[in-house]
């Protein structure tokens, strides 16, 4: 049985293995990531089952990703291959630690047709939390029907929907189709983790009280607004709080911070815990993901997180 499933396109990854501009970049190296496996990864350091949804091409990029994340301890059973498109690319420029940049090579890739008949209702039904993001809706029209489709299996057994917005511009054509889209998500979602420039980009310039307020209006239960280095905000009908986060000496790469932040909610929610307990241990796990090159690769055990939250707090007393 399954805590946790989610749906979404992962790639080959590949990072030039020297900083600067990539134009000038001969080596590379070969990760595999994707926001939704990065979550799903997450999950399982932290002792929870993730099941991930997608295709891959059948191509040996595709093999590999599928080994790489199988060997994470993610189920990959509903995972197809495609046999004509493939499985797709990004690439991961960083040009220095405050300058990360991603290429995507993934239009008409394998997981961009997805179709709601990808959906096994069995698989979802068995779940706790469905986990979605708002890069798979931008992906293809058939990709959005698919994940509007899972929300609704989701809702009819009882399974939680958790949202992260996830908002890559690189990924939508029209910027109001992208609010709408996601905001639509957003109403049909049990939890949503919108950063503070993904709530201004859907409600325009505003505080963190009337974001969340506008978020529980539209539906949710539990709003987690994220300041990124700063902490994350929590808000449902009848609590609130600020849990700043961790000191980070040295970002390697931010990127895949907010995947290990929710990861680090939906492990905290499937324990029962105070959401202030939950997004302690959330920050925690997005500040050690930035401290290790790769999206994945920084994820926590336990052991690891309680060990860096009690040295900070030696280090604030
Ligand atoms: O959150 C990290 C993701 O952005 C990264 O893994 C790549 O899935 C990816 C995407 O679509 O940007």
């Amino acid at each position: 049985k399954l805590d946790v499933v989610t749906i979404g396109e992962s790639m080959a990854l590949f990072t030039p293995d020297m900083p600067g501009k990539m134009r000038y970049a001969g080596n590379f190296s070969r990760k595999f990531a994707g926001a939704e496996t990065n979550v799903a990864i997450g999950l399982n350091r932290l002792g929870f089952k993730a099941g991930w949804i997608s295709k891959v091409g059948a191509d040996e990029l595709g093999e590999g990703l599928l080994s790489f994340v199988r060997g994470e301890g993610v189920d990959v059973s509903q995972v197809k291959r495609h046999d004509k498109a493939p499985t797709g690319i990004y690439f991961k420029e960083l040009r220095h630690d405050q300058d990360v940049r991603v290429y995507y090579y993934r239009a008409g890739s394998a997981a961009s047709t997805l179709i709601p008949n990808d959906i096994n209702e069995d698989y979802i039904a068995k779940a706790k939390y469905l986990h979605i993001t708002g890069i798979t809706p931008a992906l293809s029209t058939s990709c959005y029907e698919t994940i509007i489709h899972a929300i609704h299996l989701a809702k009819k057994h009882h399974v939680k929907v958790i949202f992260d917005p996830n908002i890559r511009m690189k990924l939508w054509n029209e910027e109001q189709k992208a609010k709408e889209v996601l905001l639509e998500i957003a109403a049909k979602s049990d939890v949503v983790l919108p950063g503070m420039s993904e709530a201004k980009f859907l409600y325009g310039e505003n505080g963190s009280s009337e974001y969340a307020r506008a978020f529980l209006e539209n539906g949710a239960k539990i709003v987690i607004l994220k300041e990124g280095s700063k902490g994350a905000h929590y808000f449902t009908k009848s609590e609130s709080g600020f849990v700043p986060s961790y000191k980070v000496d040295r970002v390697v790469d931010p990127i895949g911070a907010g995947d290990g932040f929710a990861a680090g909610v939906i492990a905290g929610l499937l324990e029962g815990l105070p959401l202030e307990k939950v997004l302690a241990r959330a920050n925690a796990i997005g500040a050690l993901v930035t401290m290790v090159n790769g999206d994945v690769e920084g994820l926590p055990e336990l052991d690891e997180i309680d060990r860096f939250m009690q040295v900070d707090k030696e280090d604030v007393d």
